[in-house]
């Protein structure tokens, strides 16, 4: 059993799908832990140890948490690793999509990527995965599905924005479904 150390339920939604029973994942929430995690770094990478380490220390088990970003190729990668509080300090995805949007008006090249750092610690050791997947910046919001920056962004590879997929659409090019897979291949063969 791995407990994900994230308070987002979509995150726990789409990993639950991916993973389907193959490995048996528990939430915080599931776990009756309530905590704050802070994210307090420059790196997507050095906040997903904050918060594996952070879990870690507190129960001993195992564990994993993710960070991921949208990087927008014009904004020198912003939004980033500020992706939750781009607009301000409260996670509004209504405030931070509407953000970018006003950056990127008028401008063509609206190519991006989500980034997604998994960070699992065993045993007092601790591994990373990345998943990338790329894609563009729409004009507008399209759909109503899934959370973040999903109604403004189109994966390579298809002509809908991430809120107009079901999760098992969104699986099939997502940043974090290529980020998990990663994790059970190493798990599969510890
Ligand atoms: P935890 O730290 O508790 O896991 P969080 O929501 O703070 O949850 P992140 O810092 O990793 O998670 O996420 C940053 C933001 O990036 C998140 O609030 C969303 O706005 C956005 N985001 C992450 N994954 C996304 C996805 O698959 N689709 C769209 N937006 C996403």
């Amino acid at each position: 059993m791995l407990i994900f150390a994230t308070n987002n339920q979509n995150k726990v939604k789409e990993i639950n799908s991916i993973l389907n029973g193959v490995i048996e994942v528990k939430s915080l929430k599931e776990s009756g832990i309530e905590i704050d995690i802070p994210e307090p770094h420059q790196t997507l990478e050095e906040n997903a140890r904050e918060k594996s380490k952070t879990i870690y220390n507190l129960t001993q088990t195992a564990c994993f948490s993710e960070d991921t970003g949208l990087e927008i190729f014009l904004l020198n990668g912003e939004p980033g690793v500020k992706s939750a509080r781009y607009a301000d300090d409260e996670n509004n995805y209504l405030n931070n999509i509407d953000k970018v949007l006003k950056k990127l008006a008028g401008i063509s090249d609206r190519s991006a990527q989500f980034k997604t750092i998994i960070s699992l610690l065993i045993n007092n050791q601790e591994f990373q995965f990345e998943g990338i997947c790329k894609g563009t910046i729409t004009e507008t919001e399209i759909g109503t599905n899934g959370f973040g920056y999903d109604p403004i962004f189109i994966p390579d590879g298809s002509s809908k924005t991430f809120a107009e997929m079901t999760i098992e659409e969104k699986n099939i090019f997502s940043h974090r479904k290529k980020a998990v897979a990663q994790l059970v291949q190493f798990l599969k063969n510890r």
